[in-house]
């Protein structure tokens, strides 16, 4: 499938957070075979207000043989703030870990930059993945971040930073790649393994129960929205629980 529709509010955003939302969907083209994934009707494209600035918010969803769901949001609070929230849950017949990357940008600085491949095991991340990630995280940036309480569900390798300058920007962007890049590669050899669909599912919802209680993520949709509202998107669009 080849992707055409180009988000109308990308261009307008952050030129890091374009570079990334390009470079994660041809990454994704490149390694995956992508079928469409269909959000609920209403939350593809969301528009609200807050605090007197308009919150819009555009969903690119696909799925594969491998992943059940592969999404890439953009999102733009008024002129100020942009975040790009990224997402790879892979099926439950495949034991492979959750890709996640988040970048919130406020004036035209980046704030926080997120990237992981976080374990859906408790034993950890697969060998092959440990192997490649040997000595990546926050090393070579200056400003590393304090992961919240709910962050130990993150790897060893996980990189949390406030990037300075275009030096520590293309850093992130390339590291971004290398996590993306392992990430196809190894889910598209791996072998499906049904019998370890409860565990692999235990994994995921343990990911997603700590990811819902990103305060930050929930008091911005709140604010647009309305409590209920926040909590529908979340569970529903970021951080959905998958069935059995
Ligand atoms: N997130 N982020 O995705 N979040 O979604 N994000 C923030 O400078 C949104 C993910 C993560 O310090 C902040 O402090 C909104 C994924 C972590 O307590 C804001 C959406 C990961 C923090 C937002 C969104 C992830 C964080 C504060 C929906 C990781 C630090 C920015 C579009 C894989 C939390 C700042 C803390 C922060 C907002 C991580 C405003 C609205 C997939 C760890």
């Amino acid at each position: 499938m080849s992707i055409t529709v180009k988000s109308s509010i990308r261009q307008h955003q952050h030129s890091v957070i374009c570079d990334l939302a390009d470079m994660i969907e041809a990454t994704w083209q490149r390694h995956l075979a992508l079928s469409p994934y269909h959000l609920p009707k209403d939350l593809g494209h969301v528009e609200g207000r807050l605090e007197g600035e308009r919150l819009v918010i555009e969903n690119a969803c696909y799925q594969t043989p491998e992943f059940r769901k592969l999404h890439l949001e953009l999102a733009q609070v008024g002129p100020n703030l942009d975040i790009l929230h990224c997402v790879m849950f892979p099926r439950l017949d495949y034991g492979l870990p959750i890709f996640g990357c988040d970048i919130v940008s406020g004036r035209g600085q980046i704030s926080a930059a997120v990237v992981d491949l976080s374990p859906t095991s408790p034993d950890g991340l697969p060998v092959a993945y440990q192997l490649a990630l040997e000595g990546m995280g926050t090393a070579g940036y200056s400003h590393p971040r304090e992961l919240p309480s709910w962050g130990h569900i993150f790897s060893d390798y996980c990189c949390f930073v406030k990037p300075i300058g275009p030096q520590e920007n293309h850093r992130f962007l390339q590291q971004v790649l290398h996590y993306l890049t392992l990430h196809c590669t190894q889910a598209v050899a791996t072998p499906p393994a049904p019998h370890q669909r409860s565990k692999v599912l235990a994994g995921q919802r343990n990911y997603c129960i700590h990811q819902q209680q990103n305060d930050k993520t929930r008091r911005i949709l709140e604010k647009a929205f309305d409590p209920a509202w926040a909590e529908r998107y979340m569970t529903t669009v970021l951080f959905d629980l998958p069935g059995e």
